[in-house]
Parts: structure tokens; C-alpha cells; sequence
């Protein structure tokens, strides 16, 4: 899997890197990818069903015990050489990291300045008045754990986007600013099929952005790159920072 000579070519001359990443970027930590089948307690539920706002208001201790489990799961995991490699290229150029992932993977890696178009696991935040609260993590032992309130009555939620949500405009703007501004946009383990995070690549297109897509899989963007390079975000990233 060596690195594919325009793909190279474009990084070695980029003077701004914009890099959108997804679940698989976090796979080779052992965060479980969005549509990777479930194990353990939630195995029977689908994560599609589960990360939206009717399945919240259905039945918010499930989903609260899901969350607290992905939470608890991460605090045992570490950030993977893709995440590592990303951080020490931030050091040396401009490379602005836009995330779909609600983990803190690329933080805990070093990078700074990362964009999170989905929310974060971290924000915990009253499904009423919008309250960010801090949340100590546990790891369930059943299917359902009843989330706390806020003083305002209203329960506390993750601080995560779901299906039919509007993205954080702050994150949103930045996200396309940074797709539009780049001169190298390299998209890391995602399938692609959520929107409108799916859409920065065309954004970056339109633009004239040579866009690269790192996956193991075809997705349904890899027609539309300039370069699909069929290797994972541990591999792929570390020797591509290292040719260059
Ligand atoms: C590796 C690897 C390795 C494996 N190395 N790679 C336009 C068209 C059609 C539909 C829509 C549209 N615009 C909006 C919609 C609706 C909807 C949507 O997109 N639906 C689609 C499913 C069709 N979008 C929304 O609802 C969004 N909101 C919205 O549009 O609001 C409008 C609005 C405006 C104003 C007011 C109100 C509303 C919100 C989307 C929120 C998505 N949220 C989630 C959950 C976050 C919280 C959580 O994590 O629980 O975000 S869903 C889930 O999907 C999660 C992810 O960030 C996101 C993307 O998944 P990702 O990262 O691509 O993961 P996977 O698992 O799909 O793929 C992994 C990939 O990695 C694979 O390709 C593997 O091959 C690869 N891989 N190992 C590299 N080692
Ligand atoms: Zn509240």
C-alpha cells in the first residue's frame, strides 16, 4: 500500500490541509464504526434508530445508557497512529481537522482547533434549556439508565447531533469555510451517506480542492475524488506524513 504518487505529489506542495474524518478514523482505537453491527446489550437495536430525538423522547433511558457505555468504552481507549499522525502534521502546516466523531480522539492525539460538526460526548446538556452539565461516566450494567435532570425539569441529554437535528452553525460555518479554503482535503473513514457532513468534499470540489479519500471500502463518494486510496486511517495516514 504505498502512497499514491498524485496524492503525494499534492501533499508535499499543500500549504492548506483540511481533513474530514469519520467513525473509521477511530476503528483501529476500537471504537466500534456507526454502522459496525452491535455487541453486548444493544446488540438487538439499531445505532440509526437509537441517535435520534424520537427514540429520546420514546424511551430517553435507553438511549442514555447506550451513550454512557460508548463514553465508558472510551475512556479505556487510546488515539491510534492515523490520530498521531494527523497531530504531528498540525505541527508542522496548516491542517484544520473537521470531524463527524463525537469522541476526543484527535484532541487526546494533540491536534488543536478540531471542528465537530456532530457535538461531542463530552457536552452533556439539558434537552430543555440547553445547559451544558458535567456527567460523571459509568458504565451500565443494564439496558436502561435513567439520565439526570436539570433545575429546569428537563433531563440531561448527549451533547451529540441526531437524525433530523441542525448541525451547530458555528461548527457548520467553520466546516465549510475550512472545505472551500484548503488546497488539499484528504476524507478519512467515513461512508459518506450522512448529510451535510457528506457533503464538504463536494463543497471543496467546486472550489478546485484536490480531494483524497483514505478508506478500505468504496463509498459513495470514491467515484467523485480525485484519488481513492484503499488503506485505513493507522496505516495510510503515518505512511503518508512519512513519504512526504
Ligand atoms: C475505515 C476503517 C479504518 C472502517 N480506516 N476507514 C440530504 C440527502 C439525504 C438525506 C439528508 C440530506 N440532508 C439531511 C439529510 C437527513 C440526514 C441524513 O443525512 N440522512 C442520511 C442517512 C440519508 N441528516 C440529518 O438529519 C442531519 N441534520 C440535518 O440535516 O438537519 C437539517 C435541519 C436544519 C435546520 C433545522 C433542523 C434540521 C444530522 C445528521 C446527524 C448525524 N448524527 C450521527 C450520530 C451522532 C451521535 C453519535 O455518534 O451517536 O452522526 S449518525 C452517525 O453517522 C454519526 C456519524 O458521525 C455519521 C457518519 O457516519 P460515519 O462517520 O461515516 O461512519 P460509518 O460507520 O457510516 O462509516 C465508517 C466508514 O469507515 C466506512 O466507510 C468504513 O469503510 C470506514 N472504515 N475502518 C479508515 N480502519
Ligand atoms: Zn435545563
Amino acid at each position: 500500500m504505498t502512497v499514491p504518487a498524485e496524492l503525494l505529489e499534492r501533499a508535499r506542495a499543500a500549504r492548506s490541509i483540511t481533513v474530514l474524518t469519520g467513525a473509521g478514523m477511530s476503528a483501529e482505537s476500537g471504537v466500534p464504526t456507526f454502522r459496525d453491527v452491535q455487541t453486548g446489550l444493544w446488540a438487538k437495536y439499531d445505532p440509526m434508530t437509537l441517535a435520534t430525538p424520537e427514540a429520546w423522547r420514546e424511551d430517553p433511558a435507553l438511549v442514555w445508557a447506550w451513550y454512557q457505555r460508548r463514553c465508558a468504552m472510551l475512556l479505556a481507549v487510546q488515539p491510534n497512529a492515523g490520530h498521531r499522525a494527523l497531530a504531528d502534521w498540525g505541527q508542522k502546516a496548516d491542517v484544520r481537522i473537521v470531524t463527524q466523531n463525537v469522541d476526543d480522539l484527535h484532541e487526546r492525539a494533540g491536534s488543536s482547533g478540531v471542528v465537530h460538526v456532530h457535538g461531542s460526548l463530552r457536552t452533556p446538556r439539558c434537552d430543555t434549556c440547553w445547559t451544558v452539565h458535567t456527567v460523571e461516566v459509568v458504565e451500565p450494567d443494564s439496558e436502561r439508565v435513567q439520565p439526570s435532570s436539570c433545575e429546569c425539569g428537563g433531563l440531561v441529554r448527549p451533547g451529540v447531533v441526531w437524525f433530523g437535528e441542525a448541525l451547530p452553525e458555528d461548527a457548520w460555518n467553520a466546516a465549510a469555510d475550512a472545505a472551500a479554503s484548503c488546497d488539499l482535503m484528504l476524507v478519512v473513514g467515513t461512508s459518506s451517506i450522512v448529510y451535510p457532513a457528506a457533503g464538504l468534499p463536494r463543497i471543496a470540489m467546486e472550489f478546485g480542492v484536490f480531494v483524497a479519500e483514505i478508506n478500505p471500502e468504496r463509498t459513495d463518494l470514491s467515484r467523485a475524488v480525485d484519488v481513492h486510496w484503499e488503506s485505513t486511517a493507522a496505516t495510510g495516514l503515518p505512511r503518508l506524513l512519512e513519504a512526504i
